[in-house]
């Protein structure tokens, strides 16, 4: 339901030609505001589609004048962009109040809203909310940092029971009316150290999801995740031991584990089609989640178990000649990584050929170390910051082989695997020295398995 918007008589700025910035541009002018546009780069991504639909907004590339400014009294600003950044000093000098598409969409959309951050698992728990909430006959719209700008919705927005948001930390710190009925917070484990100059300022940004949260959701076993700086009304919390009455944990039983309720066992783990510890941590918060919202349990659960999960986050791709191919391009910090590690493969076995490295993001690599020393056979690494990696496992004794290209690593791959193996891409990484994004990266990985089997099979045939 929309709100009256109360027209101010002063420009807004948008800061940013990304898909959000863009979003921003074409929402602003549908509420018939003045709006300015300004990007550091001198070609952002949406700037053939700006300058066709939207030929008389005024634009700045690359510097941000000071004349850009008269007028201006709010400014829009790209989650791409840090607080801090230079470019907005003089935004910061003229006191102009700076806030992100999130906030532009919580004043104007008064529908309830689930929010969802984490270190990792945003996007696999939001959609798999979503994916349960529709099934179970409710209308929802899943957007966010997953992909669809709050803004391209609210453009063109159909009735909903539930707006269910993927918030990033960068999206949470321009974001002060965000009120959620239901705030989930998944872990803090370190990311984005490149952009946040500590790990508490990063985790200050995450604890910005329960702002005025009428409920929040949190891991027991991250107690970064306990709302310490802002207070939701009530709490609810998951994690894989046995858990009070109305919170969510798992109970032993003779047949095997249970995800439970309190006390009472309602399925069985092993029974969730997604692999991996990180899961059962996933579906838990799922399930509180969808629970707080209204859902009879017993009518979610089926759904839950279901969900098969997204492309690119610990997805089986491959098998040849019984060794598994997993794609976890999606796997970009340190935590994610660890996480597919100990989830797909057993302490002790060395079975796994592990691919890693890329843009390390100025992260501490050590966590690695213990657990690639328990399961990995060898590790392939790529990538600028590849020597990190490698010295934290020769540190640990792990063999590690340096690749210059994703062709090599699955080839090397493939002749170090034997029967049983699993090969895992996991880079611990973010992927722009080498590919477009994430999905780029997991793209060619699958295409060099392909190309591997047409090998395989010509040599065979
Ligand atoms: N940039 C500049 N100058 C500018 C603006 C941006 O150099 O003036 C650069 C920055 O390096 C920035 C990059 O461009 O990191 C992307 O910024 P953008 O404004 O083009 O981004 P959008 O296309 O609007 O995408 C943003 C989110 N991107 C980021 O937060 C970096 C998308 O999350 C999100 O899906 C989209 O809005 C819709 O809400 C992506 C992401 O990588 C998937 N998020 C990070 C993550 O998940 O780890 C937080
Ligand atoms: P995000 O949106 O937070 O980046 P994704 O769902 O896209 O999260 O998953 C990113 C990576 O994190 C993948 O490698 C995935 O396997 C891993 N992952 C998913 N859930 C968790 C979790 N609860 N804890 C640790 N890692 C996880």
């Amino acid at each position: 339901m929309m709100e009256n918007i109360i027209q101010r008589g002063g420009a807004k700025l948008v800061i940013g030609l990304g898909i959000s910035g863009f979003s921003a541009v074409c929402y602003l002018k549908q509420q018939s505001y003045s709006v300015r546009v300004f990007d550091t780069r001198l070609q952002p991504p949406k700037l053939a589609d700006f300058e066709k639909q939207f030929p008389d907004i005024p634009l700045q590339l690359q510097q941000l004048q000071e004349d850009f400014l008269v007028d201006v009294d709010e400014v829009i600003l790209s989650p791409g962009l840090s607080l801090h950044d230079p470019n907005l000093r003089k935004i910061h000098d003229r006191d102009i109040p700076i806030i992100g598409d999130i906030e532009l969409f919580c004043r104007h959309h008064s529908a309830s809203r689930i929010a969802i951050t984490g270190s990792n698992g945003k996007s696999t728990v939001t959609e798999w909310i979503g994916y349960v909430l529709r099934n179970t006959g409710h209308r929802v719209a899943v957007l966010g940092n997953i992909g669809v700008p709050v803004l391209e919705w609210l453009c063109n927005p159909t009735d909903v029971d539930w707006v269910v948001l993927e918030l990033s930390s960068f999206q949470l710190e321009t974001t002060d009316s965000l009120q959620a009925k239901i705030a989930v917070l998944l872990n803090v484990t370190e990311d984005h150290l490149d952009r946040y100059p500590t790990m508490q300022d990063y985790w200050r940004a995450k604890q910005r999801v329960f702002l005025q949260a009428e409920l929040g959701i949190v891991c027991r076993e991250d107690p970064l995740t306990r709302p310490l700086l802002h207070s939701p009304a009530e709490s609810l919390s998951f994690g894989l031991g046995p858990a009070d009455m109305q919170d969510w944990g798992v109970l032993k039983r003779a047949q095997g584990d249970f995800f439970a309720r309190g006390i009472v066992p309602l399925v069985p783990v092993d029974s969730l089609k997604l692999q991996g510890r990180h899961n059962q941590l996933n579906a838990l918060a799922v399930m509180a989640t969808v629970a707080a919202a209204g859902i009879a349990i017993e009518k979610a659960l089926p759904e839950i178990v279901n969900f098969s999960g997204l492309k690119h986050r610990c997805q089986p791709i491959a098998k040849l000649d019984d060794i598994l191919w997993i794609d976890d391009s999606k796997g970009t910090n340190v935590g994610a990584t660890q996480a597919a590690l100990r989830g797909l493969a057993r302490p002790g076995q060395h079975h796994v050929i592990w691919i890693a490295g890329g843009v390390g993001k100025g992260a501490d690599f050590s966590p690695l170390g213990l657990v690639a020393a328990d399961r990995v056979k060898v590790a392939l690494l790529i990538g600028e910051d590849r020597e990190e990696i490698a010295h934290v496992m020769s540190k640990h004794n792990v063999p590690f082989l340096y690749c210059d290209s994703m062709k090599e690593a699955v080839l090397k791959a493939h002749f170090l695997a034997t029967f049983g193996d699993t090969v895992l891409l996991s880079p611990a990484c973010a992927s722009f020295d080498m590919f477009k994004d994430y999905k780029h990266r997991g793209e060619s990985f699958a295409h060099e398995i392909k190309a591997l089997k047409q090998l395989f099979i010509t040599q065979h045939a």
